[in-house]
């Protein structure tokens, strides 16, 4: 199953590109407010999909619905590491293989809006969470299995960067399953 290689470096063979990638598209955004918009924009994509919510636009490259499934994993992941960091001193972060989450975790009865409201309600709480913290919280760290210590502060703009990198990847399948 395909991502989002085409349009960025490999998380796990290239993770510090990776995450400068993600860095990159937030910019000098700020994390939160980017983060706030995402739930919003994925309702009127989903909308836009209709009938065409799991047509793969080729073959192996993830659906609208499966990027989507995608997103609500990576905030149920997220929303475990921030806590974790916040609460434990340098815990240990178990890395997740996003294709076999998409995989194993997912179908097409797996109802769209249902996993937005997930993940809605998740950001929210998230959101609140990052907000409330102060210097020395977004400087606390995890030991990443594969990349070695994440600060919350890093995790936090990754995630904003990677919602980026999935909205794109959602416009780029419309697109093609519109025209097919
Ligand atoms: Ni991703």
């Amino acid at each position: 199953m395909m991502n989002d290689r085409d349009a960025s470096p490999d998380p796990v063979a290239e993770p510090a590109a990776y995450q400068q990638f993600l860095l990159d598209l937030l910019g000098d955004d700020d994390p939160s407010s980017a983060q706030e918009s995402t739930a919003g924009k994925l309702k009127e994509l989903a909308k836009e999909a209709g009938t065409h919510l799991y047509q793969q636009p080729r073959p192996g490259e993830w659906s609208v619905g499966q990027v989507i499934a995608h997103l609500a994993d990576a905030e149920i992941a997220m929303s475990g590491r921030y806590r974790w960091i916040l609460a434990q001193n340098e815990p240990p972060l178990v890395g997740y293989d996003q294709d076999l989450w998409v995989e194993q975790l997912h179908d097409e009865e797996d109802s769209v809006a249902d996993l937005i409201e997930l993940f809605e309600a998740l950001r929210r709480a998230n959101v609140a969470l990052w907000r409330r913290s102060g210097p020395e919280q977004r400087a606390r760290f995890g030991i990443h299995s594969e990349r070695g210590p994440e600060s919350y502060d890093l995790c936090f703009r990754m995630i904003a960067g990677h919602d980026r990198l999935h909205l794109g990847q959602i416009g780029r399948a419309l697109e093609v399953v519109r025209r097919s």
